[in-house]
């Protein structure tokens, strides 16, 4: 029986990476997967191997995966978990924080040496968990996306300006870049539009965002997980069901398999309009020039008076 080769050893291929005409065992899998986040790292200048890099880590398999990688390539890297306090009817939060501690189990018996998880709980730090937060609110009672993103992004703010670290990793994959960028541009949203990059630069109390795998397809890291022996929540958190970037996710899919690298080229073609100045790069100085400190939590906000977070809890 005939089967896929590797190209670089002639092993049993395990992987096509059909964008890249190139069919890889598990071990050259691995090493691409390495190789190429080093290079993406390098070439947008996200971090040094003297840098503080804090990943933040849901229990998902691109959160974990980009962990493992930076550890194996040698930089400081510490996780750090939310825990949103959602139950869902599957233990969302309570599971997702069970396979991090796997994950941590896993790379000391591996290393040695146990990774650092810092972990923030929303309920026992703030009086309620995010479901519990989103009843008070009229919007997001329904679906507590809008409260959640605001108190995550408030708890990532303050740890990561304290100074301990430098950088904040997060594990998004073009997947997920594609398809916030094709909800953006359908609706011609330029003002998200010029902040979608793979690396945002610190500013205004908020702490530099990286995304090293952002060139990796989703089914990329899914495998590199599995041929690692990662186990991670396979279940997405029971509010994603139903989302707009769900739908969007499965149209580019049909756009993808009728033209092999539609999502890689339509972001990183992107990328390049971004740099030659294609959009008009005032529009988001005027939005970071509108922001001032909330006068309760001192974070960035462009609210006149108490910044989101801080109404919330009123
Ligand atoms: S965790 Fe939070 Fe997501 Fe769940 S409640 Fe919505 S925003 S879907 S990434
Ligand atoms: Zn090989
Ligand atoms: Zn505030």
């Amino acid at each position: 029986m005939s089967y896929m080769r590797c190209h670089k050893c002639d092993e049993r291929a395990v992987m096509r990476l059909n964008h890249h005409r190139l069919n890889l065992c598990k071990e050259h899998y691995i090493e691409w997967i390495h190789r190429y986040t080093q290079r993406a790292i390098d070439k947008w200048n996200m971090f040094s191997h003297d840098d503080r890099i804090m990943v933040a880590v849901s229990g998902g398999k691109d959160s974990l995966a980009l962990w493992d990688v930076l550890l194996d390539l040698g930089y400081k890297a510490d996780g750090f978990y939310i825990g949103l306090g959602i139950d869902g009817g599957i233990e969302y939060s309570d599971r997702s924080y069970q396979m991090i501690q796997k994950f941590i189990d896993m790379r000391e018996a591996k290393d040695g040496v146990r990774p650092y998880l810092r972990v923030v709980k929303v309920k026992p730090t703030y009086g309620s968990s995010i479901p519990e937060l989103a009843k008070t609110s009229q919007r997001a009672r329904e679906k507590p996306c809008s409260v959640c993103g605001i108190v995550k992004r408030h708890i990532m703010n303050s740890v990561t300006t304290d100074g301990e670290y430098d950088v904040v990793a997060t594990g998004h994959n073009l997947d997920d870049e594609a398809a916030v960028l094709f909800g953006n541009t359908i609706r011609w949203d330029t003002e998200m539009m010029v902040r979608q990059a793979p690396v945002l630069e610190a500013r205004n109390g908020m702490p530099k965002k990286v995304k090293p795998f952002f060139r990796f397809y989703e089914r990329e890291t899914a495998a590199y997980t599995l041929l690692r022996g990662i186990e991670y929540m396979y279940e997405e958190c029971p509010f994603a069901e139903g989302s707009r970037s769900i739908h969007i996710k499965h149209m580019l899919n049909q756009l993808e398999d009728q033209s092999v690298g539609a999502k890689l080229a339509f972001y990183m073609n992107f990328q390049n309009a971004l740099a030659s100045n294609f959009f008009n790069p005032q529009e988001s100085k005027d939005m970071v020039d509108s922001l001032h400190a909330c006068p309760r939590c001192g974070q960035p906000t462009s609210a006149k008076d108490l910044c989101a977070f801080c109404r919330l809890f009123e």
